[in-house]
């Protein structure tokens, strides 16, 4: 659905000065949108998800592990496809307070994406590099988001989200590099031509949300501070957008369903030339931090 359908819908939790922002810059950052009680539960499930990764020493299709991660002294970088593994994260993804806001942005008719919960682990958990995700999964038209929540407070010391405002509605760049080797980020070349000293850090108490659009140039820098700062990020897009590649990583059974709304009669069709990403068919895929970490 296109902006000005969105906005001619009556919001059930944004305000129009929040849509109408979120349409300008490309994201949105809500402080303490989640009350204690949702983040207590996440945090239980979260925990005991900890305490299962210490019996894991490589990274797998579940678990993406730092180099140095070991029982006595967990480090994970994410947990890929949380809704799979607990059903607390489904139930927050398909029916918590979140979702109104996808919808406010969306429309009422609402696909779930992906999810995944990145941990930034403290004392050098890594960089995201810039990027767009919707190199990553092009589909046939741009209204796709990712809802991320900080399940700690976050300040700047710990790699919030950041992002590039109005690049949303600029290029979409080549995530490969000059030799053809996917790298999951821009080239050195492409963010020398974009404002990086307009980048707005979001950072927040636990329970922020923030809300970014899937051709929005975003990333976050390591975490270098004792507090690890994980991010639990929930994908949308609007049931009309429909997928052109086949999915990063091994399929979920919550991935690309309808969680809101009726199922689509017609197509949005808006996409411009995007360079496709690899084949991700046959789980062809790990995460963002192994693709951009080995890409040097
Ligand atoms: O965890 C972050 O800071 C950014 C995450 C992100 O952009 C991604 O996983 O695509």
């Amino acid at each position: 659905m296109n902006k000005h359908d969105v906005m001619a819908t009556k919001p059930k939790v944004l305000d129009d000065r929040q849509r109408e922002a979120f349409f300008e810059k490309g994201y949105l950052v809500i402080n303490e949108f989640l009350d204690q009680n949702w983040l207590d539960r996440i945090w239980e499930v979260t925990n005991s998800i900890i305490e299962q990764s210490k019996e894991v020493y490589e990274s797998d299709g579940k678990f993406d592990l730092e180099p140095e991660h070991s029982a006595q002294d967990p480090r994970l970088r994410r947990l890929t496809y949380p809704t799979a593994h607990h059903n607390l994260y489904w139930e927050f993804a398909s029916r918590g307070p979140i979702v109104d806001v996808a919808e406010d942005l969306l429309g009422p008719n609402i696909v779930f994406h992906h999810s995944k919960l990145n941990f930034k682990w403290s004392g050098g958990g890594e960089e995201v590099k810039w990027h767009q995700d919707y190199p990553f999964y092009p589909q046939t038209g741009y209204s796709i988001l990712a809802i991320g929540m900080y399940l700690n407070d976050v300040d700047d010391e710990m790699g919030p989200m950041g992002a590039i405002p109005g690049s949303h509605v600029g290029p979409i760049y080549d995530h490969y590099s000059e030799d053809g080797k996917w790298t999951g980020a821009l080239r050195e070349q492409d963010l020398k031509g974009l404002s990086m000293e307009s980048v707005e850090w979001m950072a927040g108490k636990a329970g922020t949300i923030t809300v970014h659009n899937a051709r929005t140039v975003h990333g976050s820098m390591p975490n270098f501070s004792p507090r690890p700062r994980p991010l639990l990020i929930n994908a949308y897009s609007s049931a009309d957008v429909l997928p052109l590649t086949a999915f990063p990583g091994s399929e979920s059974e919550h991935n690309c369903t309808l969680i809101r709304g009726t199922a689509p009669t017609q197509v949005e069709l808006e996409a411009k030339a995007c360079t496709l990403p690899p084949d991700w068919s046959g789980g062809n895929y790990t995460s963002i931090f192994e693709k951009q970490q080995t890409a040097n």
